[in-house]
């Protein structure tokens, strides 16, 4: 395990981390203060490497791939793995007395660990994460402007629905790419192929009408999931992953109860992984958010005890890109963050979105900032600025709306600012019958991906003069 032992006062120090999946926490802190963990143990599966939770205590910080001490000047240390194809890397910072002590442990294959003292953090860490992103092959599509059914149907989105949103985002000349379907289409988790009763139709009816609107087709899936009262779990109990005491694990709790996770070593789970995904694409789907990806990652019994968790979700991913294709645009979501570079198109970078600004109660007093507001999401995305050299972030919708809102006309506008800083993807999830002239105005401006901000034609159209003054003086 490498280690350091820098001679530095905790109280100088503050320290940038990274939780492991999209969800999890990630922020700049003091080092003397405390990383938050969860009060409610069903809630760590959701947000948190089971593995390697936070302590707790003051003055220890956890950390996903990289890690970085920011001395008062600027400058300080930046930790960092060089790949994480299939391996986790646990990062640990400690204060100790008048020192701080930092150790790596990496879970897996080895890896070649960078540990750089630098006088800039952002230059090294900018750095370090595009070494990783080109030792990993990050894919680099343009980003998407998406409009998501999410953040206002939730699971009682209908065929409809979507198609008079799409409609309605045509006569407004609203410039989305893609009109995504999610949650809630399907009859059961892990039934991809069957219809719930209220959607009013079958996800692949819908691709026609949004593609003869001129939008791209998108469908939510959590690929890795199975509820135990699904036809999937029913046929396939063999298929998922498990304790030691042989039962299927439960991964999380949502959807009104547990839920499953498949095992991705499984040759015929990663079968039935690549038809799913051929599938969607056959109905009509060329962009997938795949989400709940941390399932096939997590600690668990493996049908090939071999191949360790990284690696196993690493299998799984790699299947669905192979089902999908490799021209799919591939959105990764609740998914391991570094372990899906070069797989996936865009990442989800932070929890949900929701409309309104914080929610105390968990974020502050059960210590978990992985529930969805607007405050989270914005927060830790912008803490993973840096990992625009492994995907397209993807910090979540904006919401424009004033109605079936809490959020605030001055937060409203934050938001939109602040995804604008984040890059990326730029979605909404407004019904946009309920947009007023204002709240049109303010999704245009979200949607609008900003070009160059410095005048470079005109320096070629002033000639060289310009150029010679700038070198001259900067
Ligand atoms: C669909 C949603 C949306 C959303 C995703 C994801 O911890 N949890 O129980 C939990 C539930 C839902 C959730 C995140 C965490 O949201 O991020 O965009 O697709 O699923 O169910």
């Amino acid at each position: 395990m490498p280690e350091w032992n820098l001679s530095i006062a905790p109280a100088h120090v503050r320290v940038l981390i990274s939780g492991y999946q999209s969800w999890s926490e990630a922020e700049l802190r003091p080092l003397t203060d405390v990383q938050a963990v969860p009060l409610m143990a069903w809630r760590h599966e959701q947000g948190h490497d089971p593995a390697f939770l936070p302590s707790g205590e003051a003055g220890v910080w956890r950390s996903h791939t990289v890690l970085a001490l920011v001395r008062p000047d600027g400058g300080g240390w930046v930790g960092a793995a060089k790949d994480a194809t299939g391996s986790f890397i646990h990062w640990e910072a400690r204060a100790k007395g008048d020192a701080v002590h930092v150790s790596a442990t990496v879970e897996g294959p080895d890896v070649e660990l960078t540990w750089d003292d630098t006088d800039d953090v952002i230059l090294t860490l900018e750095r370090r994460a595009a070494e990783l992103g080109q030792n990993m092959h990050a894919r680099t599509p343009a980003p998407q402007r998406v409009w998501c059914s999410w953040y206002s149907y939730y699971r009682g989105v209908t065929l409809e629905a979507m198609l008079e949103n799409a409609r309605l985002a045509r006569q407004h000349n609203l410039p989305f790419d893609v009109f995504q379907l999610d949650d809630g289409f399907q009859s059961d988790l892990g039934d991809w192929f069957t219809a719930s009763d209220h959607f009013g139709g079958h996800a692949r009816d819908l691709p026609a009408g949004l593609n003869q609107l001129g939008f791209t087709a998108g469908l939510w899936l959590a690929p890795f999931l199975a509820s135990p009262t699904s036809q999937l779990f029913a046929d396939h109990p063999e298929w998922m992953l498990r304790g030691e005491d042989g039962r299927p694990l439960s991964v999380g709790h949502n959807w009104g109860g547990a839920y499953h996770a498949l095992d991705t070593t499984h040759p015929q789970v990663l079968a039935w992984l690549r038809e799913l995904a051929a599938t969607a694409r056959s109905w009509g789907y060329p962009y997938l958010k795949l989400d709940f990806l941390y399932g096939a990652a997590l600690p668990g019994v493996r049908h090939d005890p071999t191949v360790g968790r990284a690696q196993a979700y690493r299998m799984g991913l790699q299947a669905l890109r192979d089902g999908a294709g490799e021209d799919a645009f591939l959105l990764g979501c609740g998914a391991p963050l570094a372990a899906s570079v070069g797989l996936v198109d865009a990442m989800r970078t932070g929890p949900d979105v929701a409309p309104l600004w914080d929610e105390d109660s968990r974020r502050v007093w059960l210590g978990d900032a992985t529930g969805p507001s607007a405050r989270n999401a914005l927060h830790t995305a912008l803490s993973r600025w840096y990992q625009h050299a492994w995907y397209q972030p993807d910090p979540d919708v904006a919401i424009c709306r004033r109605e079936l809102s809490l959020l605030t006309a001055t937060e409203r506008h934050t938001i939109a600012a602040m995804l604008d800083v984040v890059g990326g993807l730029r979605a909404s999830s407004d019904p946009i019958a309920m947009l007023d002239a204002d709240g049109l105005a303010l999704l245009r401006r979200c949607l609008e991906i900003s070009g160059p901000d410095r005048p470079t034609t005109l320096t070629e159209s002033l000639g060289g003069a310009v150029t010679r003054f700038s070198r001259a003086t900067f």
